[in-house]
């Protein structure tokens, strides 16, 4: 399939011209959210994981009734009621659910390996469990979620605490008031289904995954505590923290900031209950680098409250065509990476333990010292383990494919999902590129969409760099293969980069391959952030090297980087993909199965050729 054929007639429909004013608007609107909660973990009262209760509502029946009348009471899962009680007290009553009764499932975990007939179930699941707590005078209490995929509705002892969007980033409900001691019951309809205005939209390339994906806390907080704090080096050699606290007394609040070994600073909290505070960065201070990723202590105190977080200092730039780090250039040796667990039925759940082994085979195993984590915002364990193993991390938002760029609303969910996003990580060291999408057609409403998001990552963070993986056209110019880089949005971004499959889209043969020329229009420093073929693990084809054998996988391989190697401006690469991972478009029933093959791993973490070719090729350049 030609990559730009994939684009076509996916422009936006809605009348384009009359919407650019309306979206320049809305991006003036864009808030972060009222609870950021930073490195909420570890303020974690009680881990939520465990046994829930579930029931499935295919036709949204707690949501809606049958004409969108709203939904009757006997289906209302969030309801304060004990149900086998109310059917004995009342034998006239009747309900058509039970979630006390109801079968349980293991959260967090998506639905999709729970049951094989959930495998690509795309709806609305309700889930329901106990919370033994006790309201504390002088302290605020929490609902925290690392995230849930899609729509999630929240509800604690039958009171709506609020609906969240977007699949991949936290989110936070205050339930200080509705919290009572002894057994409260938390309630989540978590609903899967995107529409035509949902980032990502309804095609993608990857299983849903629905359902409570991250683990869910309970926490609690002092009145005024700190919500949120963003703490680092600059590239003029100051460190700076950026502290906001949330609560009645924010205002006046003397601030205490100490990097282990440093002298500590203070200032005090305005009106708004923020505070800036700098310092020039001592010449003893270690930085971070992929190969010494030194974290250092950091710990703030105000209102009587402490927040702690082990945080890296380095700075990131581009000058010309190259990308530095703490001043020196620097090649991204990588890998595209999907959330997805080693075994033959993922469940997308991350623990600590399948991600280091995934990271490893990047780090260790393909001498890798970069990641690219798509197509959309990983687990935070993933991101804090980049930091502590030495991974640079280019982190993405789901713009994918055809996002209606069109609507204004779907613009502002794509924002929420960076603002949330950013808010997360923007004290990891590791991230160094915020992608805000990848493979969209070259319209003017794309471009305002994107240009606003681009503007966003700037306004939340200014020492990152900004991205976004595009499309290019391939040409055959005087008998070679023509790659010219024309993209109107470079020039709002930081790095270019640019996704390629000639040599498994397509027709062209491989050996043709390394003579291809790139030419850019703007000068920056490219990446190519995909390329790559399937391959199914253990079939060897050495004589013919059909497609989706492991032969012509390497062999791609082989030539694809040749062709790389020759780009003077390339600065990283990060192919497409490190494990084979679901996929419900790809339906080969001999090479694929539901998998999308283009893993230099197999699904069981089995290595396959390609694997040593690109491993050998990191070793070549590291220095
Ligand atoms: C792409 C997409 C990625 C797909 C991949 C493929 O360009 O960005 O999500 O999975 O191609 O395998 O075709």
């Amino acid at each position: 399939m030609n990559r730009r054929d994939l684009m076509k007639g996916v422009a936006t429909s809605v009348a384009a011209a009359a919407f650019l004013p309306a979206v320049a608007a809305r991006a003036q609107t864009i808030a972060k959210p009222a609870i950021v909660m930073a490195n909420a973990s570890a303020r974690t009262k009680i881990d939520l994981s465990g046994e829930w209760h579930v029931s499935i509502d295919p036709y949204r029946a707690g949501l809606v009734d049958a004409v969108g009348d709203p939904s009757k009471p006997r289906h209302w899962r969030y309801a304060d009621v004990n149900v086998q009680e109310a059917e004995v007290k009342n034998p006239g009553t009747f309900f058509e659910q039970d979630m006390r009764r109801s079968g349980t499932v293991t959260l967090p975990g998506s639905w999709n390996a729970q049951k094989p007939e959930w495998r690509y179930y795309d709806g609305l699941m309700w889930y329901q469990r106990v919370l033994e707590a006790k309201p504390e005078a002088g302290r605020r209490a929490f609902l925290y979620f690392e995230a849930s995929n899609y729509t999630t509705h929240v509800y604690l002892n039958g009171k709506k605490l609020g609906v969240h969007v977007g699949g991949f980033t936290p989110f936070a409900f205050e339930v200080t008031d509705v919290l009572r001691d002894g057994e409260n019951r938390v309630t989540l309809g978590v609903d899967s289904e995107h529409d035509a205005n949902a980032v990502p939209p309804v095609i993608t390339d990857w299983d849903i995954y629905g359902g409570v994906t991250r683990p869910i806390r309970f926490l609690t907080t002092p009145l005024t505590y700190i919500d949120d704090a963003f703490v680092r080096l600059g590239r003029d050699g100051i460190i700076r923290a950026s502290v906001a606290l949330n609560g009645a007394s924010a205002a006046g609040q003397k601030v205490v900031l100490t990097i282990k070994g440093q002298k500590a600073l203070a200032a005090t909290t305005d009106a708004n209950g923020k505070a800036e505070l700098s310092v020039k960065a001592p010449k003893s201070l270690k930085l971070w680098t992929p190969e010494t990723p030194t974290l250092h202590e950091v710990r703030i105190e105000a209102a009587g409250d402490v927040f702690t977080d082990r945080i890296g200092f380095r700075t990131v730039e581009v000058k010309g065509e190259d990308i530095l780090l703490n001043g020196k250039p620097i090649f991204l040796r990588g890998i595209s990476h999907h959330e997805e667990e080693i075994g033959t039925n993922p469940a997308r759940v991350i623990t600590e333990d399948a991600a280091r082994k995934l990271l490893t085979e990047i780090k260790t195993g393909l001498n890798g010292n970069y990641v690219r984590l798509s197509h959309y915002p990983h687990s935070e364990v993933t991101v804090r383990l980049c930091d502590e193993m030495g991974l640079l991390v280019w982190s993405e938002i789901p713009v994918y494919w055809a996002v209606n760029f069109g609507n204004p609303d779907t613009l502002k969910i794509a924002q929420t999902m960076l603002t949330e996003n950013i808010l997360r990580d923007r004290n990891r060291a590791s991230v160094i590129i915020w992608s805000i999408a990848n493979e969209t057609p070259q319209t003017e409403v794309r471009n305002q969409f994107l240009r606003t998001l681009a503007q966003t990552a700037r306004d939340l963070d200014e020492t990152r760099l900004v991205s976004a993986a595009l499309l290019v056209e391939r040409k055959i110019v005087d008998g070679h293969i023509d790659m010219h880089i024309d993209d109107p949005l470079i020039p709002a971004l930081d790095i270019m980069s640019v996704n390629t499959y000639n040599g498994w889209y397509g027709d062209d043969k491989l050996e043709a391959l390394p003579a291809t020329v790139w030419r850019a229009d703007v000068k920056r420093p490219l990446i190519l952030s995909e390329f790559g073929a399937d391959s199914k693990a253990g079939f060897h084809d050495p004589q013919l090297k059909r497609k989706y054998s492991e032969e012509y996988q390497a062999d791609y391989y082989r030539n694809t980087l040749a062709m790389a190697d020759k780009i003077p401006y390339l600065r990283g690469l990060s192919p497409w993909i490190l494990k084979d991972f679901q996929a419900p478009r790809r339906q080969h029933p001999i090479y694929q199965q539901g998998w999308n093959r283009k893993g230099v791993i197999s699904e069981t973490g089995e290595r396959k050729l390609a694997f040593n070719v690109l491993s050998d090729f990191y070793k070549s350049k590291m220095n």
